[in-house]
């Protein structure tokens, strides 16, 4: 009998695939949370994920998935992460990548794609899409990774382009083959590494510095503007020094309020349009003259108003206007070298201008503070907005998110803040759907009590996050103030078909009863001392509250501060009658009944 040799078996390699590998560089660059929806191909990234200890957070649509990692962006300064699935998926989670990109918040996408070679060629794959080209204009930067050696690379870059200079929205393309691609195990391993500086100082130069110090001397009504990129450049300490050292009013955008606690002496809030048209130098820091400055021009300011802007984003200065002094740099950098200059050579505004913000902001408190107190029913949003800052007041910790319309100004003017980064809104893009998953990425990334208030047409593009609110207990007071419709409750349809106005929605709604209904508690207040009472409970509890607030229906503007914005017909305004009663209101929400 012949015999044969068998060759002995061949070492077994420990193999690996791209589900782990991407895990384990998240993992090697400390990401502590992925928010997401999954599905077919990346159901296993969460799975992998959260077996390995990153917290993974399942929100009901894409969208909010992306607002919630973006949230955190902002409060962190490192990049929040979302996961979302091929084709739909991935079109519902570009918005918030656009989102972030417009407001300058690093937040990182990683989207399950087709294999390349069947979108190359059209072949028709399930949810087939050729999503890097669809993301490259939304995006502040693309990439699509086609090789498992290639995990760590990219998600180095994505970290890298997200938070570097003004931060955004990164997209990463992950086809299915890519995930499923194997690897010897410590070939993999040997591939990992953490991101080295991936946001690094941008000093400027000193003459700038100068140069910008000198304008400030000669100024006689100095103003200091804070925005939003001051409040994320986490330099607080250095911003304060900058605006008490100088004596200047300082007036914040709405995302830096509590960068100062907003009952600083400092504080021209109560005067923004007098201070606005009386400065002659103003300070920009981290606050763009877009919009919602006015584009730094008109009659809102001062006509000889000279500018020192401070921003990161080089193609940010001149942008509208004419700056005087250009400080390229960051903010950490930049206010510290002012400081530098300031300790050399002080300057200090003449007290007679603060002084007279201060008088003119008494003026206007007086006028308007009534509103926020009075006892009446229904209520307006100024009562019910003043019964929650009772409870802002006493608990000063606390996160805000918050979108509307007059939901939105209104909360944004009489809730005072008195941390930095703690209030999260509809940003520049004045976008409705963020309030919700802000709160959930504040929630998450803090464990601190969020008060998220709502306008009632707001609240309908992420109520469904009552649920993820539930399901991970998470210690968020929901308040919707329903004034029955898109700004008001009170329209009236113009035609004769019998259907509610174009603006209207449910006066009288129990939007409180979708938090009952996951287990929740739910209070429905028909009071200011309701609503402070029941507010208070739910931060207190720390546990998923909602709050439905009962408005007029006339209470609120058409396009809250920003009428002026809103084109209208010659027939006039469009508004129904104001002097419905009580009892119509009542009649009204029957029909919701
Ligand atoms: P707001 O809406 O509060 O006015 P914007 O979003 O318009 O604020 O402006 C923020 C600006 O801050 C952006 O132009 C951005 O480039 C800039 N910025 C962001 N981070 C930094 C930083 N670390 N240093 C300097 N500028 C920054
Ligand atoms: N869709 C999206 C995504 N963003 C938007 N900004 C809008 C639509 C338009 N819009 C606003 O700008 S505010 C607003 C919409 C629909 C809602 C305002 O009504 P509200 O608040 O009930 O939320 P108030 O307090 O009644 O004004």
């Amino acid at each position: 009998m012949a015999t044969t040799t068998q060759a002995a078996p061949a070492a077994q390699t420990d193999l690996t695939d791209g589900f782990h590998v991407l895990v384990e560089t998240l993992l090697k660059n400390h990401f502590e949370r992925m928010y997401g929806v999954i599905g077919i191909p990346v159901t296993d990234v969460a799975r992998i994920a959260q077996a390995k200890g990153i917290r993974y957070l399942g929100l009901r649509h894409e969208s909010d998935a992306g607002n919630a990692a973006a949230a955190e962006g902002f409060i962190t300064g490192k990049p929040g992460l979302y996961l979302t699935v091929s084709a739909p998926g991935f079109l519902n989670g570009i918005v918030p990548l656009k989102e972030a990109t417009e407001n300058g918040w690093p937040v990182i996408m990683m989207s399950g794609s087709s294999s390349r070679e069947l979108i190359d060629l059209g072949e028709g794959d399930y949810e087939g899409m050729d999503q890097l080209n669809y993301a490259k204009p939304f995006a502040k930067a693309a990439y699509r990774v086609d090789k498992v050696e290639d995990i760590p690379l990219v998600v180095a870059r994505a970290i890298r382009a997200a938070c570097s200079g003004r931060p955004g929205g990164v997209y990463i393309d992950l086809p299915g083959d890519t995930l499923g691609q194997t690897i010897a195990k410590d070939a993999a391993e040997a591939l990992l590494y953490e991101v080295n500086d991936p946001a690094p100082a941008q000093i400027p130069a000193q003459g700038i510095i100068d140069q910008a110090m000198e304008v400030l001397a000669s100024a006689k009504k100095p103003l200091i503007y804070l925005g939003k990129g001051a409040a994320y450049a986490q330099c607080d300490e250095a911003v304060k020094q900058f605006v008490e050292s100088t004596g200047a009013p300082y007036l914040a955008m709405s995302m830096a309020k509590g960068l100062l606690p907003d009952n600083h002496p400092q504080n021209a809030a109560s005067a923004r349009g007098m201070t606005m048209r009386n400065a002659d130098v103003v300070v920009l820091l981290g606050a763009r003259l877009n919009w919602m400055l006015n584009f730094g021009k008109g009659k809102a300011w001062n006509e000889n108003v000279r500018f020192i802007q401070v921003d990161i984003d080089p193609t940010e200065i001149d942008n509208s206007r004419y700056i005087a002094a250009p400080v390229v740099g960051d903010l950490k950098s930049t206010v510290g070298m002012f400081n530098e200059y300031l300790a050399k050579k002080p300057y200090k505004a003449d007290p007679a201008w603060l002084e007279s913000i201060q008088a003119d902001s008494a003026k206007n408190n007086a006028r308007f503070g009534g509103a926020e107190t009075a006892t009446t029913v229904p209520m307006t949003h100024y009562n019910a907005l003043g019964a929650i800052k009772k409870v802002t007041d006493a608990n000063p910790d606390v996160y805000i998110t918050n979108e509307g319309a007059n939901a939105l100004d209104d909360c944004r003017d009489i809730i005072d803040m008195y941390l930095p980064r703690h209030r999260l809104d509809c940003g520049t893009w004045g976008v409705m759907g963020v309030g919700l998953p802000y709160a959930i990425g504040a929630a998450a990334t803090t464990g601190k009590p969020v008060i998220s208030i709502h306008g009632d047409s707001a609240f309908g593009f992420d109520g469904m996050e009552v649920e993820t609110i539930c399901r991970y207990q998470l210690p968020i007071t929901v308040v919707v103030l329903n004034n029955g419709g898109v700004y008001r409750g009170d329209f009236k349809n113009l035609g004769d078909d019998g259907d509610p106005s174009p603006l209207t929605l449910s006066a009288l709604g129990h939007y409180e009863k979708l938090m009952e209904a996951f287990g929740g508690t739910g209070y429905y207040a028909t009071t200011p001392e309701e609503v402070e009472k029941y507010v208070a409970a739910g931060v207190a509890s720390g546990k998923p509250t909602m709050v439905c607030v009962e408005l007029s229906i006339h209470s609120g503007k058409e396009s809250g501060h920003i009428t002026y914005l809103n084109p209208q017909p010659v027939t006039g305004p469009l508004v129904g009658n104001e002097q419905e009663d009580l009892a119509e209101h009542r009649e009204n929400g029957k029909l919701v009944d």
